[in-house]
This record gives C-alpha cells, structure tokens and sequence, in this order.
C-alpha cells in the first residue's frame, strides 16, 4: 500500500516548485562563506543581526567548537525567502513573488570534505565564494571539481573586495585558466579596498551604489546612471558577456547577428538557460564583511540559479532488476527521498537530514528503506534552521529537511514509497589517511566510548574506528589531524567522554606489485563424525591506484560447489582487513578465485571461509607486498623574503616543489609532500617565516614507500 499516495491530498506545497532554490556555498578556507550566509539571511530577515565569525556569533556556525576555532566543521542548513515580506521591501523589485531559498553553507577546510560532498549531491546550484586576494585557492579547486562532478550550475562570487590587494580582474583570469570556467561578471565591482561602494550591473548598464555614510549594513543604496568613470568599462563588459552569450545561446545569436538591442529580460532568460546547463558562470564582486552586494547575488540566484525542476530528472535504480529509473519532482509521484546526512546531538537525539526528489512525506507515514529492506515510520518531518527544526505537516518534491522516527538508517540510504522501491545514488567519500590510538580517561569513559564513537562514525562516513588486534587498543581515523582533533573535542564538549590520544599515524595501505598464486587448504578429517573441508586458489595481481580489492569468481567445473564461493569471498575481504606487512588494509589488487576442492561432507561456508583467507595471504605473501603511503598537495603562501627557507624545508620533507609563481607580490609555490612529514607542518612554517607563510594542503594520491624508509618503519611497529 503506498500510503503516501493517499494521504496528501489535501494536502499542498506553499511555495510553487519553480520558486524554490537549493543552493550550497562551497570555497577554500576563510573565503568567507559563512559571513555571506550570515549577510545573506540578515538581508532576508531571517535574523535581525548579523553575527561575525571572529565575534563567534554567528547563526551557521552555532557549534561551540565551530565558534572557538572559527571555522566551519559541519555543513548547516537554513531557509529564508527573497525578496523578504513586502512592508520590508524597497522599490527595487516592483510586483514579485517571494522565493523560498534553502541554504547550506559548507566548510572550506579540507579535512571536512565528506560536508561538502555530501552537500553538493543533493543541491541545484551553488555560489562558489572566491577571496579577491588569495584567488582561485586549492581548495577551491576541488570544490569546482566536486561541483562539476554532480553537474551543479553555479554563480561565482568574488569575496573581499574590500580589503589591501584586491583584485576582481585577477581572479576573473584566474576562473578561466585554472578552473576552465566559462566566466563573465555580471556585476562588477565599483571601487576597491577602502573605497568600495557599489556594483556596475552590467545587463542594465547602471551603477548601484551604497550610501555608506548613512548606513554601514548595506540597508541604503541607489540605482541610477553610471558614473562617468565606470562607462567604459560597463559598455566592454557588456560586449563580452553578450558575445559569450551568442557563441552558446542561438535565441542571443540571432538577435546579436541582427545587431539589434537585445531586451535585459531576453538575455537574462539566456545566462539563465547556459547557466543551467553548466557552459557559463555568471560572476559577481562584492564584500560580504561590508555588506556590499549581497542583496543583487540573492537576485542573481533567483534569476539564474535552477529551482528543482529546471534541472533534468535524477536518476535512480530499481533494486532488484537495476532499471534506470527517473524521477520527477512531483508532488503526487511515490516518495523517493535521499539521506545525505546524520547528526547526532549531545542528547542522542538523531537528525536525519533528506532530500525529496518526488512524493510527498508527512508525519506517520510509512516508508521502505530501499538498502535495509526495513519499512519504517516518520514521526516527524521539519525544515532546518542551523540548529533548531520548525515541524511541518508536510514536505514535497524538491524539499530539503529533516525527518525523525528513522531506526536503522545511514548516510547514502533510499527512502521510497514500498509499491514502488528506488535506489537514488549515493554520495561516494574519501577514505581516512591519518589514525590515531585512544583510550578512555575512566571507567566511566570506558563505558561510554564504544557507543559514542559508534554514532559518531554513523554520522561521519570519513571517520572509522576499529580495535588493533595486537594491542587491543582503539584506532580512529579520519581525514587528517584537525579532523580527529574535533572528534576527541566533540566527544568531551558534547558527549562528556574524555579520551588520552597517541600521536597521529599514517593511515598506511599495502599492496603487491607483481602477480602470484597461493592456496589454501583447511582440511580437518578425523575418523568419525564430521570433519572440515576447504580448499582453495587464488591468483592475485596489481591494480590500478584507487581501484581497491576487486574479486573474481573463475571456478570452472565445479571444483569449488557454487554455493561455497561467498564463503570464498567474504574469507578474502576479511584478509584483506590486515595484510602480512603491517597489519594495513590490503588495496589496489585483483584477486581472481581459480579453483580448488571440496568434499561431500565435510565442506562447510566456515571451512571455505577460512581457506580463502589463507589462500589470499599464502598469495599476497608471494606477490611482492609493499606500503603506500599518502601524498598531499600542498601549497604555501609566503613572502618572497622566506621563499627559500620553504623550499628547502620541503625538501628537506621529500617533497617535491612542482610550481614556483607569485600573486599580488606573496610568493605560491606548490609541492607534493607525504603526509606523514607534514605532521606539525603548521608550527614549522610559522616559525621559519616569522608567522608570515600560510600553506593548505590535501590528499593527491597513495604511492609506494620508499622500500629503506618501509624497513624502518616496519621494524618500529
Ligand atoms: N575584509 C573582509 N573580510 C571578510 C570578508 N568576508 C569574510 N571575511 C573575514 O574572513 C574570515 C573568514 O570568514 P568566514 O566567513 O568564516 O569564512 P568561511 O569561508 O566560512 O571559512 P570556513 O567555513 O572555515 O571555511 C573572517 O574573519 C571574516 O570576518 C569580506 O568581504 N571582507
Ligand atoms: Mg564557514
């Protein structure tokens, strides 16, 4: 029975599909994400002051630990509407209708990066915040690619043009050759560091400017003629959007051919189709800590941002018979709902975070989790503000929430209406490079540990916690040592579990660099009753970096009983847990099942479970094991004063300097460098750069252990 079906119908959505926008705000590090959120929702009346993240005040980032480090950790929703309710209203925008915009602002920090991929599969759009300083940063950069990967249209907004050295041209430059964007301003900064004051909107050709003298919140400005200053350089960047326009929208084509004027609406609906379609990037400068050009981004969102039905359907599988599937934001259509995330609060309360790509969900509802296979029941579904939920009767096609009453349920999980199961696809996440030993402060920590880590790993798909099976002692690891740095915070600050750390290891994997064969035999036979009879081949060989352990099934003749073979398997997986070298998951290889024995009686999952295992070992063990290690791309900022100092350290650290240049007179060189020699990295460039440098860093790729420096290392565990 489906019983979403039947019970919405009288029930109906406030906001028409066309009029929601989803939209996530990705950037490097201290772009200035969250103080454009905070701007943004100030500017919507969503809150009556805007908060400051250096005041730790801010609404988005509300989590202790987020406003004593000042940075964002987690990514966190709200909603608002623009334009606001109409007494708030200036006479900008004549007759509108309001749009309701949910938003979720991302971390920069590399460390976080499950927040932002998780993020970026569930939105429509996203503003790709941008320093007009610092540029295009690295991870910048791999928010673009994220973006790119879940083909999310996007605006670019060129952040602190307000501040020594800005430059709106420069990154403009630095989009197109680093990014490859398709990228032209739209709006364009007028001024620059302290003499910043408003925005060339290049469509209309006319200046709005802030009177800063009356109003320091953006609250006053006007828009008139451009100043005669500004001409040339509004009517040149006009020429180029409308040619970039006309080289990929025919409608602009034709009407720039004809030389006649084309209507601000006709190109606007235009930027909005290319947008959409990801072959252009409208840009926008302003300064969100001066409050200066939010309110035209937010209309810029509104006028070339999707709402969730401009974007083609998503894509989902049925379960049993993987037939592509689309699904359309309908209301009426079965649910089929993806959770992209889970937190748990300081009470062990749950949320659990979905998006509605059709159907209709209410409290009581009954839904199939299509991966468990478990029916469960809603008792709650809210829309999210940062950390507090409003309960709603119902959420619809389109709609980010949160849902409650879920018992079973994990990050990647389908819920659907059961007449008709789904698979929508999972976001994929990067696996930890760095552990870390803990143990328990008291017994009283003892008791508690287990299940906090527990959740907390539910929570974070780039966290893991497992037991060394030597010591006994308990691993976490994660995304690098800031990463595990806030989880032992949270675990005291929220969960009051207090823990003592070792010092941060690599994350190691092993792998064989040549091909080999290996057996395993776990054959038990004594005289009476039964005995045990497993026997097996396997023929392992390198893989490709990143590939994993893939297993093949090559058993012809019956020689291993069909019904044995996942047996086979699962006593493979598990070996490959803990490999020979160092006890390091074992990666990159296939291992392909040849053949082997049975016996009528004595054969049993857990005898051919165990052979397969001994089999892959007897294998791994012929086939030139080796340890991979992470490699980070670092970049480090520095003036050219301590360049060479930081070059000599990399080196010094095996890197290897890949690319030397300088912006606005800061030295960048780029490096690839282990991971484990970057460990305190932070304190070493501090100190060889009287504090000026700054470095960020994230993972490239594993590569091999230099065999001396494996020996050693090996020798010490
Ligand atoms: N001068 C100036 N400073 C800004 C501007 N926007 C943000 N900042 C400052 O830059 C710093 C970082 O800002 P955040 O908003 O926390 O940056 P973020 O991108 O959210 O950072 P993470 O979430 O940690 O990645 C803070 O000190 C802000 O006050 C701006 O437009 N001009
Ligand atoms: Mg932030």
């Amino acid at each position: 029975m489906n019983t979403t079906k039947t019970n919405n119908t009288n029930l109906r959505r406030q906001v028409p599909l066309a009029r929601v926008r989803n939209i996530g705000i990705a950037a490097h590090i201290d772009a200035g994400k969250t103080t454009l959120t905070e701007r943004i929702l100030f500017f919507a009346h969503a809150i009556h002051r805007s908060g400051d993240v250096h005041h730790g005040d801010t609404t988005m980032d509300y989590d202790p630990i987020e406003r004593l480090k000042g940075i964002t950790i987690a990514a966190a929703a709200i909603s608002c509407a623009w334009p606001p309710e109409p007494e708030d209203r200036d006479d900008r925008v004549p007759a509108f209708e309001t749009h309701r915009i949910n938003i979720i602002d991302t971390p920069g920090h590399v460390d976080f990066t499950a927040e932002v991929e998780r993020s970026m599969r569930v939105l429509d759009g996203a503003i790709a915040v941008f320093s007009g300083v610092e540029g295009v940063q690295p991870q910048s950069e791999r928010v673009w690619r994220q973006a790119t990967r879940y083909a999310v249209p996007r605006l670019a907004f060129i952040n602190k043009m307000d501040r020594m050295g800005a430059d709106f041209d420069r990154v403009l430059a630095e989009m197109r050759e680093k990014l490859g964007a398709n990228a032209q301003p739209v709006l364009i900064p007028i001024g620059r560091e302290s003499d910043l004051r408003g925005q060339i909107d290049v469509i209309h050709r006319r200046a709005i400017v802030y009177d800063l003298a009356a109003d320091q919140k953006g609250h006053t400005f006007s828009v008139g003629e451009l100043p005669e200053s500004e001409r040339e350089r509004a009517a040149a960047a006009y020429r180029a959007l409308v040619e970039t326009i006309a080289d990929l929208d025919e409608d602009i084509a034709d009407a720039f051919l004809a030389e006649r004027e084309i209507e601000a609406t006709r190109l606007k609906a235009a930027i909005r189709r290319q947008t959409i379609a990801n072959r252009f990037v409208p840009v926008i400068g302003g300064s969100a800590f001066k409050y200066i050009g939010v309110q035209a981004l937010l209309d810029s969102v509104l006028d070339y941002l999707p709402g969730p039905d401009d974007l083609p359907p998503a894509h989902g599988t049925e379960p049993d018979t993987s037939e592509d599937i689309l699904v359309r934001p309908e209301d009426d259509a079965p649910l089929r709902a993806l959770v992209f995330k889970l937190s748990t609060d300081e009470a062990m309360r749950r949320r659990v975070f979905v998006r509605v790509y059709s159907g209709t969900l209410r409290p009581g509802d009954s839904v199939l989790n299509a991966v468990t296979g478990r029916r469960e029941r809603v008792s709650r579904v809210s829309e999210i503000r940062a950390d507090k939920e409003t309960a709603l009767p119902a959420i619809f096609a389109g709609d980010i929430a949160v849902v409650g009453g879920l018992k079973e349920v994990a990050t990647g999980h389908t819920l659907c209406s059961e007449s008709e199961p789904v698979l929508l696809e999972a976001p994929v996440f990067p696996t930890p490079v760095v552990s870390m030993a803990i143990e328990p402060e008291t017994r009283e920590d003892q008791e508690r540990l287990g299940f906090v880590l527990q959740r907390l790993a539910e929570d974070d798909p780039t966290f893991r916690v497992s037991t060394n099976p030597e010591t006994g002692q308990t691993l976490i690891a994660g995304m690098g040592e800031l990463h595990l740095d806030v989880i032992r915070q949270r675990m005291l600050e929220t969960f009051k579990v207090s823990t003592r750390a070792g010092a941060p290891e690599i994350a190691y994997r092993e792998t064989v660099t040549v091909r080999a064969s290996g057996e395993g035999r776990h054959i038990k036979q004594s005289g009476g009753g039964h005995g045990q009879y497993g026997h097996v081949y396997v023929e392992v060989a390198p893989g490709e970096r990143g590939s994993g352990l893939v297993v093949n099934d090559k058993v012809v003749g019956g020689a291993i009983p069909r019904q044995f073979i996942g047996a086979v398997r699962k006593g493979i997986l598990d070996a490959a847990q803990s490999g020979g070298l160092g006890g390091y998951p074992v990666v990159d290889l296939s291992v392909d099942i040849v053949d082997g024995s049975s016996h009528k009686v004595d054969s049993s999952d857990l005898a051919f479970q165990i052979a397969g295992s001994l089999a892959f070992r007897d294998a791994v063990t012929k086939a030139k094991p080796v340890l991979l290690e992470p490699i980070m791309s670092v970049e480090c900022t520095t003036p050219p004063d301590y360049q060479g100092d930081v070059v000599g350290d990399l080196n010094r650290r095996r890197g290897i300097v890949c690319e030397i240049g300088a912006k606005a007179g800061i030295a960048v060189i780029g490096a690839e460098v282990p991971l484990v020699e970057m460990f305190g990295y932070a304190n070493a460039i501090r100190s060889l750069s009287k504090g000026r440098a700054e470095y960020s860093m994230q993972p490239a790729r594993f590569e091999i252990v230099p065999a001396e420096l494996a020996t050693r290392l090996l020798a010490k565990r």
